[in-house]
C-alpha cells in the first residue's frame, strides 16, 4: 500500500475536517462499524474449516431457522459499539427486542438498525453475503417507551450502508451526501477507498426478482416483468435476469450497473418479505444519495413511518427510470 492511498480512517477524518462542527463521534461510529464488519469476514473466510456452519437449532423473529453465523455476525455488532457511549441500543434482525449495549446504557447519542448477515440461506454455498446497518439519533425514552420512539423514519436516518462478504470484502457507506466503497486490502487489514462517490445510472437493462414465485404474482408485477422481457431495441429491451438471492449483493450489482430489484408483495404475503427498519430503509438511502429511487410500488420508502421495529415492505429499487416506470403498473 502506498501512504498516499485513502484508508477509512483517512477519508472518515477529511470528511470531518470538512464539516464544520463535526465531533469526530461518528468516526468512531463509523470505525467500530468496520470493526464489526472485518471480524464478520475473517469468520467467514474460515467457515468451512472450522465447525460455524450451519443451524443454531433456534428461529429468529422472523420464523426463520437461525444459523452459527448468524449468531456470530448479530454479536460482532453487539460487541463492536461496547464502551464509547456511542451507541445507546441496537435493534437486530436476530434479537426481539432492542439490546442495550453494555457500557453504554441510556447514553449513547445513537441507535443502530442492522442485519448481522444478510442473504443466511447462501452461507453454506460459498455465495456473497453481506450486512446492512442504518443509524439515527437515539430518541428519548427506555423500555417498551423506547421501543414505540424508534419506529423511526427512513428519512430520519444519520447514515446507513452495507457490506458485502465476496471475492472482496468491501464498505458502502452513505451520510446522505455521496455513496463511498471501500475494499478491504487482507495485507494490512484496512479498508482502502475505491469507490468514490458512486453514482447509479439513470437506466439499467437488468431485472432481478425471484421469478419462482411467478404464480403468486399481482398482475401488476407480471405486467411489468412482461414489460421488461419484451424486445424493443429503443429501450434496450429484453432486460437480461439476475438474481443472486442475497439482497446485498443484488442491489449492490445494481447499484454499479444500473437496473431494477424488485421484492414485491403477493397474496400470500402481502407485505412482501423484505425488512422496512434494516434492510430496506438503510438501501433506499444509499440508493438515494446515489441518484436512484427506492418504493413500495406506491409511496417512497424513506418516507414510510414503521409501525413495528421488524415490519416488512414490498421493495423496488434501483436506477430512476427503471423504478418510475415499474411504478406506473402500481397504480
Ligand atoms: P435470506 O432469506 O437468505 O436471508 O432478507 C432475506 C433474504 O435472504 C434476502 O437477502 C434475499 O434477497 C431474499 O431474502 C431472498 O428471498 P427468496 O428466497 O424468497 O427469493
Amino acid at each position: 500500500m502506498s501512504t498516499r492511498e485513502t484508508t477509512l480512517t483517512r477519508h472518515l477524518l477529511m470528511q470531518q475536517q470538512a464539516s464544520p462542527g463535526a465531533t469526530g463521534e461518528f468516526s468512531v461510529l463509523m470505525s467500530q462499524i468496520a470493526l464489526a464488519v472485518k471480524t464478520i469476514a475473517y469468520d467467514l473466510s474460515r467457515a468451512g474449516l472450522v465447525d460455524i456452519l450451519g443451524a443454531t437449532g433456534d428461529i429468529n423473529i422472523q420464523g426463520e431457522v437461525t444459523q452459527k453465523l448468524d449468531r456470530i455476525a448479530n454479536d460482532a455488532f453487539l460487541q463492536a459499539f461496547e464502551y464509547g457511549e456511542l451507541v445507546s441500543d441496537l435493534v437486530s434482525e436476530e434479537m426481539e427486542q432492542p439490546a442495550q449495549i453494555q457500557g453504554n446504557t441510556d447514553k449513547g447519542k445513537y441507535v443502530i438498525f442492522v442485519d448481522p448477515l444478510d442473504g443466511s440461506s447462501n452461507i453454506d454455498v460459498d455465495v456473497t453475503i453481506g450486512s446492512i446497518f442504518s443509524v439515527h439519533r437515539r430518541p428519548a425514552g427506555s423500555g417498551d417507551d423506547l421501543s414505540r420512539a424508534l419506529h423511526l423514519p427512513g428519512r430520519q436516518q444519520v447514515a446507513a450502508g452495507y457490506a458485502l462478504y465476496g471475492p472482496n470484502t468491501m464498505l458502502i457507506y452513505t451520510t446522505g451526501k455521496g455513496v463511498h466503497g471501500f475494499t478491504l486490502d487482507p495485507r494490512i487489514r484496512e479498508f482502502l477507498l475505491t469507490h468514490e462517490d458512486i453514482r447509479i445510472p439513470s437506466r439499467g437493462s437488468t431485472y432481478s426478482i425471484n421469478e419462482g414465485r411467478r404464480l403468486e404474482w399481482y398482475p401488476s408485477t407480471r405486467g411489468y416483468i412482461d414489460y421488461v422481457q419484451q424486445k424493443d431495441k429503443a429501450t434496450n429491451r429484453p432486460y437480461s435476469g439476475r438474481y443472486v438471492g442475497s439482497l446485498v449483493a443484488d442491489f449492490h450489482r445494481t447499484l454499479i450497473k444500473g437496473g431494477i430489484f424488485l421484492y414485491p408483495a403477493d397474496p400470500k404475503n402481502t407485505n412482501g418479505k423484505l425488512r422496512l427498519m434494516y434492510e430496506c430503509a438503510p438501501l433506499a438511502m444509499v440508493i438515494e444519495a446515489a441518484g436512484g429511487r427506492a418504493s413500495t410500488g406506491t409511496q417512497r420508502i424513506l418516507d414510510l413511518v414503521p409501525t413495528a421495529l421488524h415490519q416488512r415492505v414490498p421493495l423496488l429499487i434501483g436506477s430512476s427510470e427503471d423504478v418510475t416506470l415499474a411504478e406506473s403498473f402500481y397504480k
